[in-house]
């Protein structure tokens, strides 16, 4: 298995809203589709919110995500992991809820509280579809993710301890690694650790190049071989940004949540678009991809047998 890339695709989020792309699943049934094609194109890895089938506006609802899960299940061998980041307006019990009835196999846990700005995603939309969309998106600029130590243990305590859930460890910035560090010294959390370090949101490190290789080198000296390293970046640095992970011995995130596009000014018309290409660079570049099975045994998953859904 070694050396072998894990592709995860995350594949609507909460951060582009219905008006910048027609492309983007909304509905259960579109989210279930496009995570199923994500799923034949490579992803080992489905990363998942829900949003309100009328409006696109992400929801926290159980109900919604009780109508994609099982058909993604059904459908395809991919791990599923649920989201416990939400929407920038829920609070922690509403981004809670889906996950708890759930119990997937994994989980996102997001590693710090700080700021998380995207109110420029929407400048180039002309025609609004929602009403909701503009303050949202405008409304981060006086937004703060909250992500406190006590709601970390929390959170693991509740899925991990709980369920058997275990994480993809959301870090943002250089802190967030010694925050998971810390969390790991204090047996709050169990190796490996699977590390999602992220470029690009305005409120964490940006997408230079120079920080992947810092984000990666102080993740080694914090962690040495208690992790597995993943990479996404934010908007256009996505392919670069897996691709250099690819390179350097890492696994990638890719995904509409993360990147509405597939090139310059093209938008992806789908997630599987977004997977296919990664997966093409990097055999190209003779890595192997993982399946569903090899990223199991790399996380140390409870099994997609074992989940509440
Ligand atoms: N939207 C990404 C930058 C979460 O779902 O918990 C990070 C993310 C957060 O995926
Ligand atoms: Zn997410």
């Amino acid at each position: 298995m070694a050396g072998k890339v894990i592709i995860s695709c995350a594949v609507t989020g909460a951060i582009h809203t219905p008006s910048m792309s027609d492309y983007l699943p909304i509905t259960p049934e579109e989210i279930a589709r496009s995570s199923i094609e994500a799923a034949e194109a490579g992803a080992a890895i489905i990363h998942l919110h829900a949003r309100d089938p009328e409006t696109g506006a992400p929801t926290p609802d159980p109900a919604v995500f009780a109508r994609f899960l099982p058909v993604i299940k059904q459908s395809t061998d991919a791990v599923v992991n649920i989201t416990t980041g939400g929407g920038l307006t829920m609070t922690l019990d509403e981004r809670l809820a889906a996950p708890l009835e759930a119990k997937p196999e994994m989980c996102s846990l997001n590693m710090g509280s700080m700021n998380f700005n995207i109110s420029r995603a929407g400048d180039r939309v002309k025609n609004w579809k929602h009403a909701w969309e503009k303050p949202y998106l405008e409304g981060t600029t006086n937004f703060i993710f909250r992500n406190t130590f006590a709601d970390i243990a929390g959170i693991v305590e509740k899925l991990g301890k709980g369920h058997g859930t275990r994480f993809e460890f959301e870090c943002y910035d250089v802190g967030h690694l010694y925050n998971l560090a810390h969390c790991l010294d204090q047996k709050i959390v169990e190796p490996p650790l699977f590390v999602q370090t992220i470029f690009g949101i305005l409120g964490g490190i940006g997408a230079d190049q120079r920080n992947l290789l810092f984000m990666k080198e102080t993740a080694d000296r914090l962690f040495g071989d208690q992790y597995v390293w993943s990479v996404l970046a934010a908007g256009r640095h996505q392919m670069a940004f897996t691709t250099m992970a690819g390179i350097m011995g890492g696994n990638v995130r890719v995904g509409l949540e993360d990147s509405l596009y597939i090139g310059r000014g093209q938008l992806a018309k789908s997630n599987a678009e977004q997977v296919a290409k990664i997966r093409r660079i990097l055999e190209e570049l003779s890595l192997e991809i993982a399946t569903p099975a090899e990223a199991r045994a790399i996380l140390k998953l409870k099994g997609g047998d074992r989940v509440g859904f």
